[in-house]
Protein backbone atom coordinates (compact mmCIF):
# COMPACT_ATOMS: atom_id res chain seq x y z
CA UNK A 1 0.00 0.00 0.00
CA UNK A 2 2.27 3.11 -1.16
CA UNK A 3 1.37 6.35 0.05
CA UNK A 4 -0.45 7.86 -2.77
CA UNK A 5 -2.82 4.57 -2.89
CA UNK A 6 -6.64 5.29 -2.77
CA UNK A 7 -7.85 4.36 0.75
CA UNK A 8 -11.24 3.93 1.82
CA UNK A 9 -12.07 4.07 5.86
CA UNK A 10 -15.66 2.98 6.31
CA UNK A 11 -16.66 4.46 9.14
CA UNK A 12 -14.25 7.50 9.61
CA UNK A 13 -16.46 9.31 12.19
CA UNK A 14 -16.11 6.06 14.96
CA UNK A 15 -13.33 5.58 17.44
CA UNK A 16 -11.81 3.09 15.22
CA UNK A 17 -12.46 4.47 12.17
CA UNK A 18 -10.78 8.09 12.99
CA UNK A 19 -7.96 6.68 14.89
CA UNK A 20 -7.43 4.84 11.69
CA UNK A 21 -7.40 8.02 9.68
CA UNK A 22 -5.04 9.97 11.88
CA UNK A 23 -2.47 7.28 11.54
CA UNK A 24 -2.98 7.20 7.77
CA UNK A 25 -1.96 10.80 7.49
CA UNK A 26 0.03 11.04 9.76
CA UNK A 27 2.43 8.62 7.70
CA UNK A 28 1.87 10.66 4.65
CA UNK A 29 -1.32 8.54 3.15
CA UNK A 30 -2.96 11.63 1.18
CA UNK A 31 -5.78 9.83 -1.35
CA UNK A 32 -8.24 8.92 1.89
CA UNK A 33 -12.15 8.47 1.38
CA UNK A 34 -14.53 8.72 3.20
CA UNK A 35 -18.16 9.14 3.82
CA UNK A 36 -20.42 9.87 6.67
CA UNK A 37 -23.32 7.78 7.04
CA UNK A 38 -25.93 10.78 5.91
CA UNK A 39 -23.80 11.13 2.63
CA UNK A 40 -23.42 7.26 1.86
CA UNK A 41 -26.00 4.63 4.02
CA UNK A 42 -23.83 1.40 3.44
CA UNK A 43 -26.82 -0.96 4.82
CA UNK A 44 -28.72 0.52 1.37
CA UNK A 45 -26.75 -2.02 -1.25
CA UNK A 46 -27.28 0.15 -4.33
CA UNK A 47 -25.95 3.30 -3.21
CA UNK A 48 -22.96 1.26 -1.87
CA UNK A 49 -22.38 -0.50 -5.22
CA UNK A 50 -22.83 3.61 -6.43
CA UNK A 51 -20.03 4.72 -4.42
CA UNK A 52 -17.35 1.46 -5.06
CA UNK A 53 -18.18 2.60 -8.86
CA UNK A 54 -17.68 5.89 -8.71
CA UNK A 55 -14.81 5.74 -6.20
CA UNK A 56 -12.83 2.20 -7.12
CA UNK A 57 -10.97 2.21 -4.04
CA UNK A 58 -8.04 0.20 -3.52
CA UNK A 59 -7.63 -0.54 -0.36
CA UNK A 60 -10.31 -0.83 1.89
CA UNK A 61 -10.30 -0.38 6.14
CA UNK A 62 -14.08 -1.74 7.36
CA UNK A 63 -14.40 -0.13 10.41
CA UNK A 64 -18.34 1.04 10.27
CA UNK A 65 -20.37 -0.93 12.49
CA UNK A 66 -23.36 -0.70 14.53
CA UNK A 67 -21.40 -1.09 18.10
CA UNK A 68 -22.37 -0.11 22.06
CA UNK A 69 -21.53 -1.57 25.69
CA UNK A 70 -23.26 -4.19 27.51
CA UNK A 71 -26.97 -2.90 28.16
CA UNK A 72 -27.36 -1.85 23.95
CA UNK A 73 -26.01 -4.91 23.00
CA UNK A 74 -28.03 -6.98 25.17
CA UNK A 75 -31.52 -4.56 24.38
CA UNK A 76 -31.28 -3.93 20.84
CA UNK A 77 -29.60 -7.65 19.51
CA UNK A 78 -31.89 -7.08 16.45
CA UNK A 79 -30.33 -3.76 14.91
CA UNK A 80 -26.94 -4.92 16.28
CA UNK A 81 -27.45 -8.38 13.85
CA UNK A 82 -28.75 -6.67 10.82
CA UNK A 83 -27.15 -3.37 10.58
CA UNK A 84 -24.11 -5.11 11.03
CA UNK A 85 -24.52 -8.20 8.41
CA UNK A 86 -25.86 -5.64 6.10
CA UNK A 87 -22.58 -2.86 6.23
CA UNK A 88 -20.30 -5.58 5.85
CA UNK A 89 -22.10 -7.90 3.32
CA UNK A 90 -22.18 -4.51 0.99
CA UNK A 91 -19.02 -3.52 1.46
CA UNK A 92 -17.17 -7.15 1.39
CA UNK A 93 -18.83 -7.91 -1.89
CA UNK A 94 -18.63 -4.44 -3.38
CA UNK A 95 -14.62 -4.68 -2.60
CA UNK A 96 -14.75 -7.88 -4.40
CA UNK A 97 -16.69 -6.96 -7.39
CA UNK A 98 -14.90 -3.41 -8.20
CA UNK A 99 -11.45 -5.32 -7.42
CA UNK A 100 -10.08 -3.88 -3.92
CA UNK A 101 -6.38 -4.88 -3.63
CA UNK A 102 -6.64 -5.65 0.00
CA UNK A 103 -9.43 -5.71 2.55
CA UNK A 104 -9.24 -4.87 7.01
CA UNK A 105 -11.98 -6.40 8.75
CA UNK A 106 -12.46 -5.14 12.04
CA UNK A 107 -13.97 -8.04 14.70
CA UNK A 108 -14.08 -7.83 17.77
CA UNK A 109 -12.88 -10.04 21.26
CA UNK A 110 -16.35 -11.15 21.87
CA UNK A 111 -16.48 -13.74 19.11
CA UNK A 112 -14.38 -15.94 21.21
CA UNK A 113 -16.91 -18.78 23.20
CA UNK A 114 -18.07 -17.24 26.61
CA UNK A 115 -15.80 -19.73 28.60
CA UNK A 116 -12.63 -20.05 26.31
CA UNK A 117 -9.50 -20.84 27.92
CA UNK A 118 -7.20 -17.63 28.73
CA UNK A 119 -5.79 -15.94 27.08
CA UNK A 120 -7.45 -16.61 24.31
CA UNK A 121 -5.50 -17.99 20.99
CA UNK A 122 -6.76 -17.41 17.61
CA UNK A 123 -7.67 -21.10 17.08
CA UNK A 124 -10.62 -20.98 19.97
CA UNK A 125 -13.20 -19.05 16.95
CA UNK A 126 -16.20 -21.27 17.00
CA UNK A 127 -15.05 -23.96 19.63
CA UNK A 128 -18.47 -23.29 22.80
CA UNK A 129 -20.80 -21.09 23.45
CA UNK A 130 -21.08 -16.95 22.89
CA UNK A 131 -21.50 -14.86 25.86
CA UNK A 132 -25.48 -14.24 25.45
CA UNK A 133 -25.48 -10.23 26.18
CA UNK A 134 -23.82 -10.01 22.71
CA UNK A 135 -24.54 -12.78 20.64
CA UNK A 136 -26.20 -11.23 18.02
CA UNK A 137 -23.50 -9.00 17.23
CA UNK A 138 -20.68 -11.28 17.98
CA UNK A 139 -22.83 -13.40 15.17
CA UNK A 140 -22.41 -10.53 12.70
CA UNK A 141 -18.85 -10.32 13.34
CA UNK A 142 -18.48 -13.90 12.82
CA UNK A 143 -20.25 -13.96 9.61
CA UNK A 144 -18.20 -11.24 8.40
CA UNK A 145 -15.10 -12.81 9.35
CA UNK A 146 -16.35 -16.39 7.53
CA UNK A 147 -17.38 -14.30 4.60
CA UNK A 148 -13.52 -12.73 4.04
CA UNK A 149 -12.14 -16.16 4.54
CA UNK A 150 -14.66 -17.51 2.03
CA UNK A 151 -13.76 -15.25 -0.90
CA UNK A 152 -10.46 -15.18 -0.14
CA UNK A 153 -10.71 -19.21 -0.56
CA UNK A 154 -13.11 -18.89 -3.57
CA UNK A 155 -12.03 -15.84 -5.57
CA UNK A 156 -8.08 -15.61 -4.28
CA UNK A 157 -8.88 -12.51 -2.97
CA UNK A 158 -6.77 -10.61 0.12
CA UNK A 159 -9.27 -9.81 2.46
CA UNK A 160 -7.71 -9.96 6.52
CA UNK A 161 -9.76 -10.01 9.40
CA UNK A 162 -8.38 -8.88 12.95
CA UNK A 163 -10.00 -9.16 16.41
CA UNK A 164 -9.19 -6.18 18.70
CA UNK A 165 -10.11 -6.27 22.26
CA UNK A 166 -11.88 -3.67 24.05
CA UNK A 167 -10.52 -0.18 23.13
CA UNK A 168 -11.39 3.32 24.35
CA UNK A 169 -9.77 6.48 23.37
CA UNK A 170 -10.81 9.97 21.81
CA UNK A 171 -14.23 9.72 20.17
CA UNK A 172 -15.68 7.33 21.67
CA UNK A 173 -19.15 7.39 23.24
CA UNK A 174 -19.94 8.83 26.11
CA UNK A 175 -23.99 8.33 26.31
CA UNK A 176 -24.53 6.20 29.20
CA UNK A 177 -26.65 4.32 27.83
CA UNK A 178 -25.20 2.98 24.96
CA UNK A 179 -21.46 3.73 25.74
CA UNK A 180 -18.81 0.96 26.88
CA UNK A 181 -17.52 0.99 30.38
CA UNK A 182 -14.12 3.24 30.23
CA UNK A 183 -16.07 6.30 29.08
CA UNK A 184 -18.80 5.05 31.05
CA UNK A 185 -17.29 5.79 34.01
CA UNK A 186 -14.76 8.38 32.88
CA UNK A 187 -18.31 10.58 32.32
CA UNK A 188 -20.09 9.66 35.52
CA UNK A 189 -17.23 10.02 38.05
CA UNK A 190 -16.38 13.63 35.85
CA UNK A 191 -19.98 14.51 36.74
CA UNK A 192 -19.87 13.29 40.18
CA UNK A 193 -17.68 15.22 41.06
CA UNK A 194 -18.06 18.46 39.50
CA UNK A 195 -21.41 17.89 41.19
CA UNK A 196 -20.60 16.63 44.82
CA UNK A 197 -22.39 13.43 44.37
CA UNK A 198 -21.48 11.22 47.07
CA UNK A 199 -21.54 7.81 45.32
CA UNK A 200 -21.34 6.52 41.61
CA UNK A 201 -22.77 3.36 40.51
CA UNK A 202 -20.72 0.44 38.91
CA UNK A 203 -22.30 -1.73 36.95
CA UNK A 204 -22.33 -5.53 37.90
CA UNK A 205 -20.03 -6.78 40.89
CA UNK A 206 -17.05 -5.65 39.46
CA UNK A 207 -15.38 -8.70 39.74
CA UNK A 208 -15.26 -9.35 35.37
CA UNK A 209 -11.70 -8.73 34.23
CA UNK A 210 -11.19 -6.93 30.61
CA UNK A 211 -8.55 -5.82 28.59
CA UNK A 212 -8.41 -2.30 27.19
CA UNK A 213 -6.35 -1.26 24.30
CA UNK A 214 -5.91 2.71 23.55
CA UNK A 215 -7.55 3.27 19.75
CA UNK A 216 -4.45 4.56 18.88
CA UNK A 217 -2.44 1.43 19.38
CA UNK A 218 -4.79 -0.82 17.41
CA UNK A 219 -5.05 2.20 14.40
CA UNK A 220 -1.04 1.31 14.07
CA UNK A 221 -1.69 -2.36 14.48
CA UNK A 222 -4.38 -1.98 11.59
CA UNK A 223 -1.75 -0.34 9.26
CA UNK A 224 0.94 -2.61 10.28
CA UNK A 225 -1.45 -5.56 9.71
CA UNK A 226 -2.12 -3.98 6.37
CA UNK A 227 1.23 -3.95 5.35
CA UNK A 228 2.45 -7.02 6.80
CA UNK A 229 0.09 -9.90 7.32
CA UNK A 230 -1.29 -12.00 4.53
CA UNK A 231 -3.40 -15.05 6.33
CA UNK A 232 -6.73 -15.22 5.95
CA UNK A 233 -6.98 -16.29 9.51
CA UNK A 234 -7.75 -14.37 12.52
CA UNK A 235 -5.69 -12.60 14.18
CA UNK A 236 -6.08 -10.95 17.99
CA UNK A 237 -4.68 -7.39 18.35
CA UNK A 238 -4.17 -6.63 22.68
CA UNK A 239 -2.15 -5.73 25.35
CA UNK A 240 -1.35 -8.83 27.13
CA UNK A 241 -2.65 -7.20 30.20
CA UNK A 242 -6.01 -7.35 31.71
CA UNK A 243 -7.60 -5.57 34.97
CA UNK A 244 -11.03 -5.95 36.97
CA UNK A 245 -13.88 -3.57 36.64
CA UNK A 246 -13.23 -2.83 40.22
CA UNK A 247 -9.48 -2.03 39.95
CA UNK A 248 -10.26 0.12 36.88
CA UNK A 249 -13.08 1.84 38.49
CA UNK A 250 -10.50 3.24 41.11
CA UNK A 251 -7.95 3.91 38.33
CA UNK A 252 -10.17 6.46 36.66
CA UNK A 253 -11.52 8.15 40.11
CA UNK A 254 -7.88 8.77 40.74
CA UNK A 255 -7.23 10.32 37.20
CA UNK A 256 -10.65 12.57 37.90
CA UNK A 257 -9.88 13.10 41.23
CA UNK A 258 -12.74 11.97 42.52
CA UNK A 259 -13.50 11.38 46.41
CA UNK A 260 -16.69 9.53 46.47
CA UNK A 261 -17.77 6.37 46.99
CA UNK A 262 -18.14 3.59 44.33
CA UNK A 263 -21.27 1.14 44.60
CA UNK A 264 -21.68 -1.83 42.28
CA UNK A 265 -24.74 -2.65 41.38
CA UNK A 266 -25.20 -6.33 41.30
CA UNK A 267 -28.86 -5.90 39.45
CA UNK A 268 -26.55 -4.61 35.99
CA UNK A 269 -24.64 -7.74 33.96
CA UNK A 270 -21.72 -8.66 34.55
CA UNK A 271 -21.34 -10.06 30.86
CA UNK A 272 -18.42 -12.78 30.18
CA UNK A 273 -15.88 -13.14 33.24
CA UNK A 274 -12.81 -12.47 31.44
CA UNK A 275 -11.38 -11.92 27.85
CA UNK A 276 -7.91 -11.58 27.75
CA UNK A 277 -6.43 -12.29 24.12
CA UNK A 278 -3.77 -13.91 23.48
CA UNK A 279 -1.01 -11.60 21.09
CA UNK A 280 1.71 -13.61 20.84
CA UNK A 281 0.73 -14.10 16.95
CA UNK A 282 0.56 -10.13 16.42
CA UNK A 283 3.58 -10.04 18.48
CA UNK A 284 5.73 -12.53 16.91
CA UNK A 285 5.63 -10.31 13.73
CA UNK A 286 6.93 -7.30 15.21
CA UNK A 287 3.52 -5.34 16.80
CA UNK A 288 3.17 -4.29 20.40
CA UNK A 289 1.32 -2.09 22.27
CA UNK A 290 2.43 0.91 23.51
CA UNK A 291 0.45 2.91 25.79
CA UNK A 292 -0.37 2.04 29.21
CA UNK A 293 -3.91 2.51 30.36
CA UNK A 294 -3.18 4.79 33.41
CA UNK A 295 -1.48 7.34 30.40
CA UNK A 296 -4.51 6.22 27.96
CA UNK A 297 -6.74 6.92 30.47
CA UNK A 298 -5.51 10.38 31.37
CA UNK A 299 -5.29 11.55 27.83
CA UNK A 300 -8.58 10.11 27.21
CA UNK A 301 -10.35 12.42 29.85
CA UNK A 302 -8.32 15.43 28.64
CA UNK A 303 -10.40 14.90 25.25
CA UNK A 304 -13.26 14.53 26.92
CA UNK A 305 -13.09 17.70 28.89
CA UNK A 306 -11.76 19.28 25.58
CA UNK A 307 -14.91 18.44 23.66
CA UNK A 308 -17.96 17.89 26.20
CA UNK A 309 -16.93 20.82 27.81
CA UNK A 310 -15.23 23.86 26.14
CA UNK A 311 -16.72 26.97 26.64
O1 LIG B 1 -17.67 -2.26 28.28
P1 LIG B 1 -18.87 -3.10 28.49
O2 LIG B 1 -20.19 -2.48 28.26
O3 LIG B 1 -18.80 -4.35 27.53
O4 LIG B 1 -18.87 -3.67 30.00
P2 LIG B 1 -18.38 -5.90 27.50
C1 LIG B 1 -17.75 -4.27 30.57
C2 LIG B 1 -17.99 -4.54 32.04
O5 LIG B 1 -18.06 -3.29 32.75
C3 LIG B 1 -19.29 -5.28 32.37
C4 LIG B 1 -19.19 -3.27 33.59
O6 LIG B 1 -19.04 -6.22 33.39
C5 LIG B 1 -20.20 -4.16 32.87
O7 LIG B 1 -21.21 -4.61 33.75
N1 LIG B 1 -19.62 -1.89 33.83
C6 LIG B 1 -19.58 -1.26 35.03
C7 LIG B 1 -20.17 -1.03 32.95
N2 LIG B 1 -20.12 -0.03 34.96
C8 LIG B 1 -20.50 0.13 33.67
C9 LIG B 1 -21.11 1.21 32.99
O8 LIG B 1 -21.44 2.26 33.53
N3 LIG B 1 -21.34 1.04 31.65
C10 LIG B 1 -20.99 -0.13 30.99
N4 LIG B 1 -21.21 -0.21 29.67
N5 LIG B 1 -20.43 -1.17 31.64
C11 LIG B 1 -19.07 -5.50 25.05
C12 LIG B 1 -19.96 -6.20 24.07
O9 LIG B 1 -19.04 -6.32 26.15
O10 LIG B 1 -17.75 -5.34 24.62
C13 LIG B 1 -19.74 -5.83 22.68
O11 LIG B 1 -21.30 -6.05 24.49
C14 LIG B 1 -18.30 -5.59 22.30
O12 LIG B 1 -20.26 -6.84 21.88
C15 LIG B 1 -17.54 -4.82 23.37
O13 LIG B 1 -17.64 -6.80 22.06
C16 LIG B 1 -16.06 -4.72 23.09
O14 LIG B 1 -16.90 -6.04 27.47
O15 LIG B 1 -19.08 -6.69 28.56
Amino acid sequence: MDKSAKVYVAGHRGLVGSAIVRKLQSEGYQNLITRTSGELDLTDSAATAQFFDSEKPEYVFLAAAKVGGILANSLQGADFICENILIQSNVITNSHRTDVKKLLFLGSSCIYPRMAPQPIREDCLLDGKLEETNKPYAVAKIAGITMCQAYNQQYGTRYISVMPTNLYGPNDNFDLNSSHVLPALIRKMHDARIMYKPEVSVWGTGTPKREFLHVDDLAAACLFLMQNYEDSEIINIGTGDDISIKDLAEMVKEVIGYQGRLVFDASKPDGTPRKLLDVSKINSIGWKATIDLQTGIEQTYKWFLQTHYRK
